[in-house]
């Protein structure tokens, strides 16, 4: 199975992390962000990502990625979720993209290797973020805003190694947006989240982002 992705994708992050959990060997496949034609002519539009099976039929959707390859051999993600978790994700959802996204294209990652690439990214996405280096210059602030959303996971944390003690979706939830935050220098983990975020970095064996 084939993987479109790009390196600074959550939810590509997130069907790689169940690959990686389960050990199954998922071909990456790295898109660069003006290289439409890879995704339209998969699917008939820009989206990523893009499972491919080994027969050639594409699957669109991360949850339902995450869900196929978690069902191959043994079931790993048999905890039970909380609403608790998600809404705190959601939390973190509202900051985060005004302090990933400004700095994403200041990085070297492999979807951005040409400069027409990254400008493309940059074109892209300048009607939701029109200024990425006002928001880079509001980083403090940003990140004022996101410390008590972090203090609030760190309680709700049970184990380093599974958020709820026992590995869900929850993980799956919240692991991808810790990766994306941590590009931001400056940016300080409460310890309980530190030590989740290094156990199961460690444990999936996928790089943390460079940091801008
Ligand atoms: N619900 C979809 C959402 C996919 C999605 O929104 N992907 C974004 C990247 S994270 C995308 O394709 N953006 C358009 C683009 O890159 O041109 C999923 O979970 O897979």
């Amino acid at each position: 199975m084939r993987l479109l992705m790009f390196e600074h994708c959550s939810l590509c992050f997130r069907v790689r992390m169940i690959a990686a959990l389960k050990g199954f060997p998922l071909e990456e496949q790295i898109v660069e962000d003006d290289d439409t034609a890879a995704m339209t002519t998969l699917v008939g539009r820009r989206v990523i990502p893009i499972l491919v099976m080994d027969d050639g039929t594409p699957m669109l959707e991360s949850w339902k990625m995450v869900d196929y390859i978690d069902a191959i051999g043994v079931p790993m993600l048999t905890g039970a979720e909380r609403s608790e978790i998600a809404a705190l994700a959601d939390k973190m959802l509202e900051i985060t993209p005004f302090l990933t996204m400004p700095r994403y294209p200041l990085l070297p990652l492999p979807e951005f290797r040409t400069i027409a690439a990254r400008d493309h990214f940059i074109v892209r996405k300048r009607e939701a973020y029109p200024d990425l280096t006002l928001l880079r210059a509001q980083t403090k602030e940003f990140l004022a805003k996101l410390s008590p959303v972090l203090e609030e996971l760190a309680d709700e944390i049970a184990e380093p190694t599974a958020i709820n003690g026992t590995l869900s979706r929850d993980d799956l939830r919240v692991l991808p947006l810790l990766r994306s935050m941590a590009v931001v220098e400056g940016l300080t983990m409460p310890r309980r989240v530190a030590e989740y975020f290094d156990a199961m970095m460690g444990r999936i064996g996928i790089s943390v982002l460079p940091q801008a």
